[in-house]
């Protein structure tokens, strides 16, 4: 794949034990652990082919917890995309996420990062319908209010894991060519002002 791939920073965001880790590690190397091993903050690499084009995705995995404040001010405005993952086997998963989601806002705009980005709800744990707290509806009514698009996955089952990633990628995707073709546009404008 090539090496000029578009490179785009996204941020798994959530409280503990959502999936998070989980989400990043099966779409990275295909793998899914059982056993619950906290996150600090770890940084995956993929290549990927996205509609065809490929692109280098730089995965932020947070830690859940909060005494691990590994949320800087710098990862928020560095990152290009933000994955909101609760699992719906959690309720107040779900509603932690309006806390976090209203700190990245916080932040960015006192960083003046305020331009819009892809936001990604997800809930993840989907394979886990028995014991589910929050409902599809309501996941679906958070995303409205976000403005963002909304999946329910399942890491343990590989359930729609490439999904959560593509989507924002292929947004950046679309904004980078979009902003490619204005800059062209830009140029070719710019050297006719100069010979006139
Ligand atoms: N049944 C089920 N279990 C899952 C799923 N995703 C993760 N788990 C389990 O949930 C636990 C927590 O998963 P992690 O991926 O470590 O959660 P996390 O959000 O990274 O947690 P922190 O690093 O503490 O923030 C682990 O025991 C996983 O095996 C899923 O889709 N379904
Ligand atoms: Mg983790």
């Amino acid at each position: 794949m090539s090496a000029n791939a578009p490179r785009h920073k996204l941020v798994l965001i959530g409280g503990k034990e959502v999936g998070k880790t989980s989400l990043a590690s099966q779409f990275c190397f295909q793998r899914f652990v059982e056993d619950y091993d906290p996150t600090i903050g770890d940084l995956h690499r993929k290549t990927v082919l996205v509609d065809g084009h490929a692109s280098t995705i730089d995965i932020l995995d947070t830690s859940g917890d909060g005494k691990y404040t590994i949320l800087s001010s710098r990862e928020i405005a560095q990152g290009q995309g933000f994955l909101l993952v609760y699992s719906i086997t959690s309720r107040s998963s779900f509603s932690h996420l309006r806390t976090l989601y209203a700190e990245i806002q916080q932040v960015r705009g006192s960083l003046g990062t305020c331009y819009p980005v892809p936001v990604m709800l997800i809930g993840n744990k989907n394979d886990c319908k028995w014991e589910r707290e929050v409902s599809t509806q309501e996941g679906r009514a958070f995303a409205r209010e976000l403005g963002c698009k909304f999946v329910e996955a399942s890491a343990k089952d590989y359930q729609t894991v490439e999904g959560v990633f593509y989507d924002p990628v292929r947004i950046l995707n679309d904004k980078g060519r979009r902003t490619g073709i204005w800059n062209s546009v830009r140029k070719v404008i710019s050297r006719y002002i100069c010979r006139m």
